[in-house]
Parts: C-alpha cells; sequence; structure tokens
C-alpha cells in the first residue's frame, strides 16, 4: 500500500457506503428532488449503519471514525443524492459538539436517540441579520435561575420545522465571538416556532426553513461548554462540516463524470460517438485532473482534522472552495457534453447542478474560506 492510498478498512467503509447508496439512495433520488420528499426511513437506514454518528466518540455510542472516514463516506452518499448526504451531515456536526464539549448530563440527554437519528440535530448559527459575520448574532439567551430565556431568530436552518433537536449559537454575554454560547433548544419546547419552508433551487430532499425563538426556557444543563465558548465550539463544528460538503461536491462531480463519459460514448453526431472527438478527451480529462486534485487535497485536510494540527482549519478552507468549485465546474461541463439532454430531468446532470450549487454558499461562502485562508497566510 502507497502513503497516499486508503487502507484496507478505510476501502471498507467506503464500499459499504456505496452499496447503501445504490441500495437506498440512487434509485429514489431524483423522485426525492422532485416532490421534495424528506426521506425520514432512509436516513434512518443510514444511522443503523453508524452514518449518523461517525466521529461521536463509541462511549457515547458513536462509530468513533475520523474525519477522512467521514468525508469517504458523504462522498459516496453524495454519487446518489448531495442534498441527503449533506443533510446526514450537518447532523453529525451538531452531535458532534455535544459529544466533544456537552457535559454527561446533556450527552446522555440527547445523544442515544441522536445516534440512531430517532430525534435527528439542526446547526444554528446564521440569523437574518447576520450570515458570513457570525459573530455578530442577536439572538439572545439570558439567564433565569435554571434556565436561559432565549428570544430570536435564526434563518436558513437544514432542518427546520422536521428535526427534533437544535444546536444554537447564542448571546448570553457582551458584542462580538467572546459572548456567544452553545444551548441545546428543543423542537417542542414552548415559544419555539418555525418559518414555511423554504422554496430553493436544490436541496430539495430536505427543508429549510427559519427557526424563532420567543422567550423559550431552556434547563442551563442544555448548554454546551462554558459560557462564551459557543463561537469556538461552532467554528470547530464546521472545521468538519466543510470538509463534508466538499466531499459532497466530490462525490456529485464523480457522479456526473460516470454519466458523461457512458454518454458521450454512446451518443453518435456527425457520423461517430462524441466521445471520438478531441474536444470531449481533453474536456473529460480537465474533469478527472481537477476532481482527483480536490479529492486528494480534502482527504489530506481531513486527516489534519482528525489529528487536530495546527493549520487543520486553513486546510478545511482550502478543501472545500476547491471541492465545491471545482465539483460544480465538473458538472458543468458534464451538462455541457450531454448537449440539450443535459439540461432535461430524464438525466439526473441538472439535478446536481442545481445541489451543487449552494455548497459555494453555505458552511461559510467560498469568499468567507478565502479570508479565512488569506488571514492565516499574512497573520503577523
Ligand atoms: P452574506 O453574508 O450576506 O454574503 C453575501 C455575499 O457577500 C456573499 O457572496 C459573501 O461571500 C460576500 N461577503 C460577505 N462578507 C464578505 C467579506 N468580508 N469579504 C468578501 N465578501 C464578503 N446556516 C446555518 O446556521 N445552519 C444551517 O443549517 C444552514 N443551512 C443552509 C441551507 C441553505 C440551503 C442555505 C442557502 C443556507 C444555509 N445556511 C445555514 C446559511 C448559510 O451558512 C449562509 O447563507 C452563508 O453563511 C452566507 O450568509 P448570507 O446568506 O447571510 O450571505
Ligand atoms: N477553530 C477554533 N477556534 C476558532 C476557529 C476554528 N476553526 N475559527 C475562529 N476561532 C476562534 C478564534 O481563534 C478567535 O478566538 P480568540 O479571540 O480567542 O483568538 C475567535 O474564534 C474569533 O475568531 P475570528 O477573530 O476569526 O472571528 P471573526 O468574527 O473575524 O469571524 C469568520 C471569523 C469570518 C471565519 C467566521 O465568522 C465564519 O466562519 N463566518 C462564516 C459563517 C459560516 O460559516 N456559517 C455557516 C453556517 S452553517 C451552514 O451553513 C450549514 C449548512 C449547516
Amino acid at each position: 500500500m502507497s502513503q497516499f492510498d486508503l487502507t484496507e478498512e478505510q476501502r471498507q467503509i467506503q464500499e459499504m457506503a456505496q452499496q447503501f447508496t445504490a441500495d437506498a439512495i440512487t434509485p429514489h433520488a431524483a423522485e426525492w428532488d422532485e416532490k421534495h420528499i424528506f426521506p425520514r426511513d432512509t436516513i434512518r437506514s443510514a444511522a443503523e449503519l453508524g452514518f449518523g454518528s461517525i466521529y461521536v466518540s463509541e462511549e457515547s455510542g458513536g462509530i468513533g471514525l475520523g474525519r477522512l472516514e467521514a468525508a469517504l463516506i458523504m462522498e459516496a452518499m453524495a454519487y446518489g443524492c448531495p442534498s441527503t448526504s449533506a443533510f446526514i451531515s450537518i447532523h453529525n456536526m451538531a452531535s458532534w459538539m455535544i459529544d466533544r464539549f456537552g457535559a454527561q448530563a446533556v450527552k446522555d440527554k440527547y445523544l442515544p436517540s441522536m445516534v440512531t437519528m430517532e430525534r435527528i440535530g439542526s446547526y444554528c448559527l446564521t440569523e437574518p441579520g447576520s450570515g458570513s459575520d457570525a459573530a455578530a448574532l442577536k439572538t439572545k439567551a439570558v439567564k433565569d435561575g435554571n434556565h436561559y430565556v432565549v428570544t430570536g431568530s435564526k434563518a436558513f436552518i437544514s432542518g427546520g420545522g422536521e428535526n427534533e433537536v437544535y444546536v444554537c449559537m447564542v448571546r448570553t454575554g457582551v458584542e462580538g465571538p467572546k459572548g456567544i454560547s452553545c444551548l441545546v433548544i428543543e423542537k417542542d419546547m414552548p415559544g419555539v416556532s418555525f418559518g414555511a419552508n423554504e422554496k430553493k433551487l436544490g436541496w430539495h430532499s430536505q427543508p429549510t426553513a427559519q427557526v424563532n425563538f420567543d422567550s423559550v426556557r431552556v434547563p442551563a444543563e442544555n448548554l454546551v461548554g462554558g459560557e462564551g465558548e459557543g463561537f469556538r465550539i461552532a467554528m470547530m463544528g464546521l472545521d468538519g462540516g466543510r470538509l463534508n460538503i466538499g466531499a459532497c461536491s466530490l462525490g456529485g462531480a464523480q457522479r456526473c463524470l460516470d454519466e458523461a463519459i457512458a454518454y458521450t460514448k454512446e451518443r453518435k453526431q456527425f457520423g461517430q460517438p462524441i466521445a471520438d472527438f478531441q474536444n470531449t478527451q481533453f474536456t473529460l480529462a480537465d474533469m478527472d485532473t481537477d476532481l482527483q486534485a480536490a479529492r486528494m487535497l480534502l482527504y489530506a485536510a481531513a486527516v489534519k482534522v482528525t489529528e487536530n494540527a495546527p493549520d487543520k482549519t486553513r486546510f478545511a478552507a482550502m478543501a472545500k472552495r476547491l471541492a465545491t468549485d471545482s465539483g460544480s465546474s465538473i458538472v458543468d461541463r458534464a451538462l455541457q457534453l450531454h448537449g440539450g439532454y443535459g439540461y432535461l430531468q430524464d438525466y439526473p446532470i441538472e439535478r446536481f447542478w442545481r445541489d451543487l450549487r449552494v455548497h459555494s454558499i453555505l458552511e461559510g461562502t467560498n469568499q468567507v474560506m478565502r479570508m479565512i485562508v488569506g488571514r492565516e497566510l499574512t497573520r503577523q
């Protein structure tokens, strides 16, 4: 085995995720997209394989794997449906934050049902007035005896209205990142309400909605980490989340590359398969090169996050930026190679084109990724 190969165990994990995707995701993904079906049963089956708690520790009931293994699983599931894979990634991020930073009481309360995905977790950072400038968030949590009283709104929440558990970044102190804490809020707590399901370009297999808190009384034991630690916890969650979003772009791009190879070998124009034109071969060659390069960087970044390397955040940001930009560009080229048919729902390309577009925006826009990298490179 060379230094750059996956281990035997990693290959087995990858193959298991590929098999699950072929059986349970790929045959249904177009229908989920078209009819906006949220596939809760399939998501639960993914959890039976441990995919709801990939890097939750074994002590807490998770499967305790590293971030490269998580990326392999997300990439494999995204080959069938990037939207569903990314949804499961967000749940993993929220669960990990509770496991890694929560006291035993909050872990005991939420993790057993989150590991099985009987209860699904959302990650709530963005607000109507604060997206990229996440540390400007305003949702307030005021201590009142053994409770926090929470008031405010979270925007664009994946799983909003469907999920049971909301891992929320709230303000308990001063302005800026140091006044932010992380609090677990339940769907059914009095004062929690949801906006309408947003109408989106893609990601149709999962809901996105605003989450509103009107004087919600949350037990103080639901605090994850200490007061004022929420921003750092949120950012550490995103180091892994960004890898997974990048991996979802890789999986989607690989699928579209495979579809493009098959299609261009089949489709004939000017009396020959379009795969025989040099333009087609050069396009396919560049698509594969871009995909492999992005994959290598992402796998390297994943190992750095697992090992808590000092440059892990920069690498996760670079990998997310490259994998999501390359992924969308690869899918766009696959669509072009399909000609007019690529634009039709009869072929899967247009769904991947729509689903991958948002990966350059969420979990930090690709401009924010460049900001993270650039700041670190020029730090004194
Ligand atoms: P803005 O921050 O207003 O940015 C607008 C533009 O300005 C962007 O191009 C941005 O790159 C650019 N910009 C901003 N600041 C700078 C700067 N300093 N330098 C250069 N350019 C800059 N959030 C959650 O918390 N949880 C979720 O589950 C979640 N799910 C989502 C699901 C979907 C489908 C979508 C679309 C979003 C989701 N989000 C979620 C929110 C997402 O993280 C934000 O949309 C994203 O972080 C960008 O914030 P914004 O939309 O407010 O854009
Ligand atoms: N790990 C650990 N600590 C971190 C960290 C990380 N990855 N990133 C920042 N911190 C710490 C940082 O060290 C600092 O602490 P200290 O003051 O003790 O040194 C503190 O957090 C504040 O950091 P910054 O000074 O860098 O904070 P700033 O306000 O400048 O913002 C920025 C940083 C722009 C990177 C952050 O606001 C950001 O990531 N914005 C994008 C928001 C985002 O990604 N949203 C995604 C929402 S989730 C989603 O979309 C889903 C689909 C789920």
